[in-house]
Order: C-alpha cells, then structure tokens, then sequence
C-alpha cells in the first residue's frame, strides 16, 4: 500500500509542516502547552518533575522534526549507510545533551527561569538511560554522537531493556543490588508499533530436494517472538543531522496472553507464554568481560540481530537493486562479538529465503560486516555449547558447520597437513560438549577485525587471533584507538573549561575539530589563563565535595588532591592495588611525627563502580574499601591528609560531575589486559593528570601529551607471562610493603580480617595473576612522585594545560572517521543550512 501523499496534496502539507522553536517565547509557549495538554496539568499543580518532562517533550518534538528531515534526506541521497550493532548503549541523560547538540540550552535556561525553575534542578530529574555495563556500552553511546555530529547516515541498533544496569547500593560497606526500571517516563522514545518483526526460536529444519534439483532447508515449527521498534532520536552537534538508534522490545506473538488458552481455563500458562516472550528484552545482563553462557542471553542476541537484520534486508530490497549491490549500500559493524549471530543470519536469509547460492550469498556477507574486539580476558571470549545451540537454533547451527567446514578446507589448502592449526583455528571447540567460538566465527564473516587501542590490537594480532593472521594475511586486521565525544565529556560536564577554551580559541569549533585545542599550548605558562584555569578545576572540586557531603556524610578539603579511581570493579583494573596502597599511605600518616605530617599533601582516595553481581572477589574489594573508609575517616591522627570515599552507583551523569573533579585518576589494570580504557581519556582532558600502567590507550595518550605529563609505573606486557610463570612455578616472595599492609588486615584493623581472606590469599597463596606484588612498589613510589609534584602547583597547572592541548587525537570523531575510510567505505552526507539550530556559541 502506498502510503506517501500524492503530489497536489503536498503544498498542503508542507505549509502546516513543524516548525522547530529556535526562540525562548516559542520555547515557552511549546512547555506550557505540554504542561497543559499532553501532562494535563496546570501552574497550579507543576513541580519539578511535570517541569522535565515539558521541557524534554519541547525538545523531543523538536528533534524529531530533524530527525524525519534526516531520514528522507538519506533515503533520498541513497548513499550507503552504516549500523552499529550494539548490545549495549550506555546513553546516561539526554535533555542536557540535546540542548547543547542543538545549541539551545542558554534560551531553555532563561525560558524556564521565567517559568519558575532553575534549569540544573530539571536536568536533574532525569533518570540515565543506563542499558550497559561500562566502557564497551559508554564507546557505542559516543560513537552514536560522533556519527551524527559528522552527518555520517548511520542507524545503531540495540535492545530496549526493561531493566538497565542495577543501582547500586552500599549497605554497611556491602554491595546491594536494585532493580533499575527507567521507563516508568521516558520522553526520549518513539513506540513503532507498526514496525514489528517475527523471530523464530526452537524448531526443527527439513531439508529436500526442489523439482530443479536444489537443496533447500525449509525452518520450520518452533515458536514466534515479537519485535516492536523503539526509536530514540540522536542529534548530533550543531548540525541538523538526526540519526536513529533502534531498540527492540519482545511481546508474545498473541500481543496479549492467549485467549484461547484463556478462555479454555489455562490462564497461568497463557500468563507464562506472555511473560517468557516479555523476559527476552527485560534486563540487561549485569557482567562486564564475563561469559556466562546463558541461554536467555543467546536469546537476546538471536532476538535482537533477526530483529535488526529483517529490518536493515527490508530497506534494501525497497531499493530494487541488485543483491550483489548490498555491501555497497550496507555496512555493520559488530560491537564485540554480541552480535555475531548476524553473520550466520544474513547469510540464512540470502540462502534460504532469497535463494541465492552459497558462494555469492558469502561474499555478499563478509564484505559487509566488521568486528570490533574490546578484550583478550579468556573469560570472556564469547562460547556457546553446541547443544544449546542446536536446540534453540538449529538451522544457524547448520549454516555455522557449513561455514566452517568451507573455512577449513581453505585452511587445509594453504596449510596441507597442519592438524594441530585446524583444530586450534575451528569455529567447533571439539570439547565435552562442543562449543561454538563465537569471536572465530566473528573473522571468519567479516572482511575487517579491530582492536581499540594500538597494543590490544598488537596483542589480539600476536596472541589469540595469531593463526588468523596467518591464513587472512595482515591487512585483515587493523587498529581503532577509542576515543570519546568531547561534546559530552567536556562541554556538557565541564562547561566552564569548555567556555575558556572557547574565548581563547575563538568559538566553539574546538568541539568539531579537537585538534584545535592545540591551541592552548601557547597560555601554558600565561599567568592569567593559569589563574582561571585552576579556579575552574578548584570550583568543580568544590562541587564535588558537596556531592561527597550530601551523599556520604564526609566532609572532604577541596584543597586536597582528590585522587579518582571510578570504573567497573575487577580484578584485572586493580582497585585492590589502589586501596592497598591507601593502607600504605594510612601506615605511614600514622608512622609521621606531627612536623613531618605537615609536610605531607592532603589527599583525598575516591572510588566508583559497580561489581557484577555475581563476582565475589570484586565484592570483596567494595567491602574493602568502604571499610578502610570507616576506619581512616575518623582516625584524629589522620584528619585532612587522608579521605577514603567510596560514590554508591557510579554512572553516567555521575561520572560527569566526578571527571571534571579529579587532580589524578588511575587506569592501572595489569599491563596488556585492559584492551584501552576510555574514562582515562575523559580525565586527561578535563585538566586532570592520570597515574598509570603501560597498558591500552594510556600508552597513546604517553605519546601525545608527553612522558613528563603523566605518571606511569609497573611491569609491562611482555614481562607478564614470565612473571606469572615464576609465581607459580619459582619461588614467590611478597612485596615487603604490601606484607605490612596485609598484617594490618589480619589484625582487624578494618573488621573481621576473614571477610578478606580471599582476597590476600589470591595474592599471597594463589599465585598472584593480576601482579599486585609485582607492581606495588613501583606503584608506591610513583604515588610519591605524585604527591611531590603536586607541590609545585604552577607546574602542575603548566602539565595539566599541555596535556589538554595534546588531547585531540582523543575525539572519537577521529576515530568514526577511521571506521568510515578504512572498514566501512562511507562517506558523510552534507547538509544545506536550511534547518534553524540555535546560533549559541
Ligand atoms: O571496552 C571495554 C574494555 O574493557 C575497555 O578497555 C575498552 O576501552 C572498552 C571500549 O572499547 N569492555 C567492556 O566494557 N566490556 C563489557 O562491558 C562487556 C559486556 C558484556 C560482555 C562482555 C564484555
């Protein structure tokens, strides 16, 4: 059916086409009437909440007038188009953001002032949209940002969680789990109910033989799932240019529960159908770099990539174009290996639905997608045992042995009799059960694999996708260093710095092209600048400290060095190695005379970050923390020079009042494990020196601000695996430091010693793998390095401002413009000045 409007009917609808606000009496006019018509409420029954939520749906109906102009103008270009195929999308907030992409926020803020509310308590409201674990989530979220500031046409698509990451809670020092349920309102979404899709589960498959003598595979039984389409507008930075990101909600294939089932006196099983169909997109899984191996999490997965490719096959074939055209019209790339069922999909589809032979229908599939890998942590290599699969989905598991059997007898062709390499490269794992190496799969149905930092992608190169390297060649695999929207990380947390910068490097176009902080090298030493530059930094301390007032009852010296380790806990990142060292510290206060500790830098130890449910030892590590806390706080002999905090839920819209805040953050994960990190990028740029490993993307931003702006210590990569082969092998001796630190542990200082046996022990007895000892000295002395350079605060200052100035590669609008030249082919689609963005700079 036709549904566009015919011709003479047009001029009709264009003169009565929305017209966004772009001034502070539309923009009013816009929030009362929502208050009035669409809240249903009045001045006299407005409070903050009603207030949000005008003014977000003000902004809503704006982007999405942008965003329909977007969609036509790309259909339109019909240029090819990207996907971004993410199980994760860790948002946090959207109002603030939408304000400054669209360059509203100062009239949003005098409009709602003459309204009656002050703009930072109703950006305050809102709930994060938090559907992710950390890092891998956060770098969807920029890139999502970075794609549209650029006007690249891309579309990311994920799942729509009922639940997002847990909140956390600290009770008596321990870690609480609480649901987050987030769409009790939520302005940002737009329901597609007519764009739903049937996904298919369970079955079995027939195979025969068609009157032309072709095999076919018919998939058949089973039970049905529906899709329904969630659309969140994603507008990008001064630019008209509105991309969608797609999440997918599940719902019982009857809609409703079964009336049949009902009505014949089985309501709890009709009940059942309904709520099983419903768990399918209801939480996210709450581990980060952890493979479980669940089957409800395949289920997101299959759910979420049929979903997203029926969608993605559907658009394509309305362009009638061969099917040979479509990785010149089509690229996805796969965020980890979450969604590497959309190989086995896409090549299902074109084989059994389209009738196209195998080998076409392969060439077809590996040039159009892309894997991106986060991590080398055997324990989180994505495997999916054979059974599991062959029950839930068994025509893709057919495909998968098909897809591997070709791949192997090409392997056998370049490498004739070498067993050893095709047992060690097959996608089959030929273990008890059989296991279906997902990342293998991932390389063998792409034409490009990427690492996000320059050693990680080294690593993956030389250690586990070693053979693969051998039978693609080299070229197959290349190099994405992370990077992060400066739109977000600077000038929506750190609005004054973003301002400063702004007046002295003539407007806002540092926030497009990041490299233009470059010019801030010049005021490294300029007397006046410096001045404004540390009250900026000493104002978001204080406010900081106030946060740390109201939500743990301690009060921190703003003046201290506030040293900021937030991200998610594990062992490989080494919280443990930070709060051992904080021990060291409080042995040492206590060991001072009076005279000396005056002498010492206050300093203040702030941690952040949620453990995964289920994972003890960071439990552990929490309880830990909190406990030293309780104990150092209100130690007299201490007072100023030590602070040991620990922030319940660290998130995004938290994180972005700590970043801004931190004097130093630590990114000491044990060298060669952390595949980049991104929060270290986010310090850095926001004026705050780090201390770190040689690991991930520290070592490229070593490079670029310079080896004296930075503190880095401990054992490298390559010495890794011999140190950990002499721990377990050789003879094994603690660090004599972190043996004293123990011994306090054991004496109760910090409660019951028991609590923490496991976590010593695995130091001390279990062969110490994430280096702890190893790198403990070291840490200790670069820590008093620290505490000697802060001293001398002019030069600090001078580091910190060089620092920033070096931070451009850092955008990752460089790193999208990677993407797009070397993996994904696509160029950007330029705008014409018609919208009518806000002019603010
Ligand atoms: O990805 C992280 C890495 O640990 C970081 O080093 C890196 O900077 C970022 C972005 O590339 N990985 C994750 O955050 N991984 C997960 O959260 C995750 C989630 C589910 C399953 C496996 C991993």
């Amino acid at each position: 059916v036709e549904a566009s409007i015919p011709e003479p009917q047009r001029d009709a609808w264009k003169k009565f086409q929305a017209k966004p606000f772009v001034s502070k009496d539309d923009f009013e006019k816009e929030v009362v009437r929502h208050v009035e018509t669409t809240l249903a409420r009045s001045m006299f029954n407005c409070d903050e909440t009603a207030a949000y939520a005008a003014a977000s749906l003000a902004f809503r109906d704006r982007l999405i007038t942008e965003w329909n102009r977007t969609q036509q103008r790309q259909t339109f270009a019909d240029t090819k188009r990207v996907y971004y195929l993410s199980l994760e999308f860790l948002m946090g907030r959207a109002l603030d953001n939408a304000m400054l992409n669209v360059g509203l926020k100062n009239i949003a803020k005098e409009g709602l002032s003459e309204l009656g509310f002050r703009i930072e308590d109703i950006i305050n409201q809102e709930h994060d949209a938090a559907l992710g674990n950390g890092g891998l989530g956060r770098l969807a979220a920029c890139f999502l940002d970075s794609m549209a500031s650029l006007n690249f046409p891309a579309w990311g698509y994920g799942l729509r969680y009922k639940y997002g990451i847990f909140k956390q809670e600290i009770v008596d020092g321990y870690q609480v789990e609480v649901p987050d349920y987030w769409l009790d309102f939520n302005p940002w979404e737009f329901p597609r109910h007519d764009i739903v899709v049937d996904v298919q589960f369970y079955g079995g498959v027939r195979k025969y033989q068609d009157e032309a003598g072709k095999n076919v595979a018919v998939w058949e039984g089973g039970e049905i799932v529906k899709a329904t389409a969630y659309d969140v507008p994603i507008p990008g930075f001064n630019t008209p240019t509105t991309n969608n990101m797609r999440l997918w909600s599940s719902k019982a294939a009857s809609g409703e529960f079964d009336f049949q089932k009902f009505n014949s006196g089985d309501y709890e099983s009709s009940v059942a159908d309904q709520q099983r169909a419903e768990t399918i997109s209801a939480v996210l899984y709450p581990n980060d770099n952890l493979d479980r191996g669940k089957e409800l999490r395949l289920k997101q997965q299959y759910f979420w990539v049929a979903a997203s490719l029926y969608d993605i096959v559907r658009r394509f074939k309305k362009s009638k174009r061969a099917w040979s055209e479509f990785p010149d019209q089509i690229a996805i790339q796969l965020n980890d290996t979450h969604p590497t069922l959309a190989i086995v999909e896409l090549q299902r589809i074109l084989i059994d639905m389209e009738g196209l032979d195998w080998d076409e229908a392969w060439t077809i599939v590996t040039n159009t997608f892309g894997y991106t890998n986060h991590t080398v942590l055997p324990e989180a290599l994505e495997k999916w045992s054979v059974p599991l699969f062959q029950n839930l989905l068994p025509r893709h598991l057919q495909i998968i042995y098909d897809i591997n059997m070709f791949f192997l007898q090409s392997v056998e062709r370049k490498f004739p009799g070498d067993r050893d390499m095709l047992g060690r490269v097959s996608i089959i794992e030929e273990s008890q059960p059989k296991m279906v190496r997902m990342a293998f799969l991932a390389i063998v149905g792409s034409h490009k694999v990427n690492g996000v930092a320059e050693l990680h992608s080294d690593l993956i190169k030389t250690t586990i996708f070693k053979d693969f390297v051998k039978i693609f060649g080299p070229d197959k695999f290349t190099n994405v260093t992370n990077g992060i929207t400066p739109r977000r990380w600077l000038h929506q947390a750190n609005p004054r710095l973003s301002e400063l910068i702004a007046s002295k490097t003539g407007g806002l176009g540092f926030l497009k092209d990041l490299n233009v902080l470059n010019e801030l090298e010049k005021f490294a030493d300029d007397k006046e600048f410096k001045k404004e530059w540390a009250e900026i930094k000493y104002a978001n301390k204080v406010r900081l400290a106030k946060y740390i007032k109201s939500t743990t009852g301690v009060t921190v010296n703003p003046a201290a060095l506030f040293d900021i380790q937030v991200k998610r806990i594990h062992e490989y990142k080494r919280q443990q190695l930070n709060i051992f060292g904080v021990i060291h510290r409080y042995l040492t206060i206590k060991a001072m005379t009076p005279e000396e500790r005056k002498k010492l830098a206050p300093r203040v130890s702030i941690f952040g970050g949620k453990a995964a449910p289920g994972y003890w030892m960071a439990k552990t590590i929490i309880h830990l923390i909190n406990n030293v806390g309780a104990v150092v706080n209100k130690d007299p002999d201490v007072g100023d020079l030590l602070k040991v905090i620990f922030l319940e839920d660290y998130n995004v819209s938290k994180a972005e009042i700590i970043t801004p805040a931190s004097d130093v953050s630590e990114h000491i994960s044990t060298a060669g494990t952390e595949a980049s990190g991104t929060s270290n990028m986010k310090f850095v740029l926001n004026g705050g020196l780090i201390i770190g490993t040689c690991d991930g993307a520290n070592i490229e931003i070593t490079r670029e601000i310079g080896e004296n702006n930075i503190f880095l210590f401990g054992n490298l990569a390559e010495d890794v695996e011999d140190l950990r082969h002499t721990h377990n092998y050789g003879s094994h001796t603690l660090d004599p430091d972190l043996v004293k630190v123990f011994d306090l542990i054991k004496s109760n200082a910090f409660g019951d010693a028991g609590a923490f046996g496991a976590l010593t022990g695995s130091i001390e007895d279990h062969g110490d793998y994430y280096l702890v000892s190893d790198d403990f000295h070291s840490y200790i002395q670069t820590q008093t390095l620290v505490d000697e350079a802060y001293k001398n605060q002019e030069e600090w200052i001078t580091k910190t401002i060089l620092s920033v100035a070096r931070m451009g590669f850092f955008s990752s609008d460089r790193c999208i413009n990677e993407y797009a030249e070397m993996i994904w082919n696509v160029e950007p689609l330029p705008v014409g000045k018609e919208s009518g963005l806000g002019k603010e700079e």
